[in-house]
């Protein structure tokens, strides 16, 4: 089930390829995502790179919590007073296509519900 943890995401961290970053701090990193679904669409990894939720353990409980909250913040600082989405997809039914666990933020317009 795990798929290999070096993606293009990891490519990110290490400055391999360029990305809209927009916040980072020793356990994480956010930068805009590059198929924007939303006016604000922004993506927070772990720079650990755990494949998927399912794949976190009780070891990653605080760094699970510090995404939300790095979320939380970015989402002030992009001005969504209004609401936002934090989506978390896992697996293949869950929509994942890049298996390093990101959190996307979604804003500036009213979500649809379900969401599909
Ligand atoms: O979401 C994976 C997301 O990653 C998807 O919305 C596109 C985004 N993506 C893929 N490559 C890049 C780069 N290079 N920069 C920014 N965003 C990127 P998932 O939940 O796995 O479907």
């Amino acid at each position: 089930m795990s798929q290999p943890t070096e993606t293009i995401f990891s490519k990110i961290i290490n400055r391999q390829i360029p990305a809209n970053i927009v916040y980072e701090d020793d356990l994480s990193l956010a930068f805009r995502d590059i198929t924007p679904q939303a006016p604000v669409h922004i993506l927070v990894i772990p720079k650990q790179p755990i494949p998927m939720l399912a794949e976190a353990t009780a070891q990653d409980q605080a760094l699970l919590g510090h995404l939300l909250l790095v979320a939380a913040k970015i989402a002030k600082d992009e001005g969504l007073d209004r609401g936002f989405r934090v989506v978390i997809n896992n697996g293949d039914h869950g929509g994942q296509t890049v298996f390093h666990l990101h959190l996307h933020i979604l804003g500036g317009r009213a979500m649809q519900w379900p969401p599909g």
